[in-house]
């Protein structure tokens, strides 16, 4: 019942028709041949601009202009972005909303919020906005309102939730189960485990959530090393249900319970599993009744408000995770609606072309000023780059121009003690996205303005830096000022929110997104495929066949793969 339908044309979203932008035949060609990027007149007036504003410099900026900092910014959905950091003009982002308008950006979201297939190599639809509407509206595809669909699951999870809590649901010995181990790879882990550190304050507390993902056995090792099998429940997470790394582990945990519990009747106390597989959940042992569905319109990075999100449904309750879908929703609305020029995700997607296609840079780094936020830089990780690292048109036509940007991170101010220097007088431009709150989680002492006095003074010396003159002043020999001085001129944003909050991490998580779908339909690539990552799952069975044969066989690989699988299997005899 989860499978495959596969939502085509003429959707309807929350009850309104948008007269199909973008047809499901012609998404599925956004094939059809378009201009190519670089010929656009807008990217060739961006490449103009840039060579008569390369020179400008931030400090030039903020002075020409005393309302700068208070013009160069939007707010939406309880999130404030300051972009007057980068080195921008008026002209610049006038030129860059036309580029959004000459790549038919409207008609991009519409064709998406609309349930037509825009991951075109997979034929499927991108529908996680669906995922958030609410039961009072209605997204029709195919003639059928998917919502309700959606709620149902919602509220199985609920009820789950609810069991579980209460102590209504037991392990198979009566013990009622304290510890839950999310098993899951790639988008069946990293927004999980985001979300859970992120809503750790949310939680509940005496019970632990732990995620492994890793092939490695010391993943599985060091999760349960100090819990009991009696008290464990297991969340297998796969939406195919066949990622070779997932199933080891979901294996290694069914073989750890039952060396305990000596029972096979226990697995179906002790698992539950989220995926689109129910013919693999039921051959694995998992009863059908407790396996939570998805649909294959929720890609898996963009699948952490759907069942997927179970683990952080337990962990913070059913009304604390409808708040969550109601923040992304929100900035789902916004996305859909808002002028380009008062959008944020448009304008945060804009300023990354600009930073990345215009300005050379290679990378962005994230770095949120909230210690809950630990694991954001990863899942953007994930997002943006499985997402957007893509080297062909939807026509397959190789690019001629970057596409997605390199996205690392660290919690500040832990990063400042690091890789800072770089950012600050290395030879690389780096922008960064600064995250930060008003209201802290964790009231000790005065450690919060101290966060965000961080926070603002790196926004301030990366823009304004410090110049030879001005050290020289400071009485700093001649010999040591080059060392001691800064150029600045560093593009930052500033993602301001009043506290982390489900809602607020709804919407966080929804701006990056469409930013992310912004940039794509940018460089007319499908941002929904991975065919990388099905590469990967592909790679490595030939050679565990190798290496698990008993007698030796000849090995046809390269020189090098040869010589260290040779060393690496006489190696593991010693
Ligand atoms: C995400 C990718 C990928 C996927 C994992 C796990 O968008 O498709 O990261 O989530 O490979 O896949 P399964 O959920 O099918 O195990």
């Amino acid at each position: 019942m989860y499978s495959s339908r596969r939502p085509g044309k003429a959707a309807k979203h929350e009850g309104t028709a948008y007269g199909s932008a973008m047809s499901s035949e012609s998404s599925s060609a956004a094939s059809v041949s378009v201009q190519p990027l670089t010929e656009r007149p807008a990217w060739k007036a961006l490449k103009q601009h840039y060579q008569t504003i390369r020179n400008l410099h931030l400090r030039q900026l903020f002075a020409d202009d005393p309302q700068r900092g208070e013009r160069l910014t939007v707010e939406a959905a309880d999130i404030y972005l300051d972009y007057s950091k980068n080195r921008i003009t008026d002209e610049t982002i006038r030129l860059l909303i036309q580029l959004a308008e000459e790549c038919n950006l409207r008609k991009r979201i519409d064709a998406m919020f609309s349930g037509d297939r825009i991951n075109s190599t997979e034929q499927r639809s991108v529908l996680h906005t669906a995922l958030r509407t609410p039961k009072s509206k209605q997204v029709v595809v195919d003639g059928i309102d998917i919502v309700p669909e959606v709620h149902a699951v919602l509220d199985r999870m609920a009820a789950f939730t609810n069991q579980l809590c209460s102590g209504r649901w037991q392990g198979y010995t009566g013990k009622r189960i304290r510890n839950i181990i999310n098993i899951g790879i790639g988008g069946s882990d990293l927004g999980p485990v985001m979300a859970y550190e992120a809503l750790r304050d949310y939680s509940l507390r005496d019970m632990s959530f732990r995620f492994v993902s890793n092939v490695d056995g010391t993943d599985f090792k060091e999760a349960t090393r100090d819990i009991s099998p009696e008290e464990t429940l297991f969340i297998v997470c796969s939406k195919t249900f066949t990622t070779t790394e997932t199933l080891a582990n979901a294996h290694t945990a069914r073989k750890w319970l039952l060396d305990t519990l000596n029972d096979t009747r226990a697995v179906r106390r002790h698992f539950v599993a989220v995926s689109t597989n129910a013919e693999a959940v039921s051959s694995f042992g998992i009863d059908l009744a407790n396996m939570f569905g998805f649909w294959d319109w929720v890609g898996g990075r963009y699948s952490i408000d759907s069942a997927i999100g179970l683990s952080t449904m337990i962990a913070i309750g059913p009304e604390n995770f409808r708040t969550m879908l109601a923040g992304f929703h929100a900035m789902d609305q916004h996305f859909h609606t808002a002028p380009f020029d008062k959008n944020l995700p448009v304008l945060l997607g804009l300023l990354a072309i600009w930073n990345n296609n215009f300005l050379d840079c290679q990378t962005i780094a994230v770095l949120p000023y909230d210690q809950y936020l630990n694991r954001f830089p990863a899942y953007l990780q994930q997002l943006t780059m499985e997402s957007n690292g893509k080297q062909v048109t939807l026509d397959g036509v190789r690019v001629n121009y970057q596409t997605s940007p390199i996205i690392w991170g660290e919690p500040g101010t832990n990063g400042q003690h690091s890789f800072y220097q770089l950012i600050h007088q290395g030879t690389r431009p780096i922008p960064c996205d600064f995250i930060g709150f008003c209201q802290t989680l964790s009231p000790l002492g005065n450690h919060h303005d101290l966060l965000m006095a961080n926070l603002f003074a790196q926004t301030e010396a990366l823009a304004f830096g410090k110049t030879k003159e001005e050290v020289k002043a400071e009485g700093i020999p001649d010999w040591l000022c080059p060392h001691r001085s800064f150029e600045g001129n560093h593009p930052t944003n500033t993602i301001l929110a009043k506290r982390l909050t489900p809602y607020t991490l709804g919407t966080l998580i929804a701006l990056y997104e469409h930013s992310v779908f912004t940039q794509g339909a940018i460089w007319n690539i499908d941002s929904f495929d991975q065919w990388g990552v099905e590469l990967g799952k592909a790679l490595a069975q030939r050679i565990i066949q190798e290496l698990e044969s008993t007698s030796e066989l000849p090995l046809t690989h390269d020189s090098s793969t040869n010589t260290l699988i040779r060393r690496y299997t006489q190696l593991r005899k010693a």
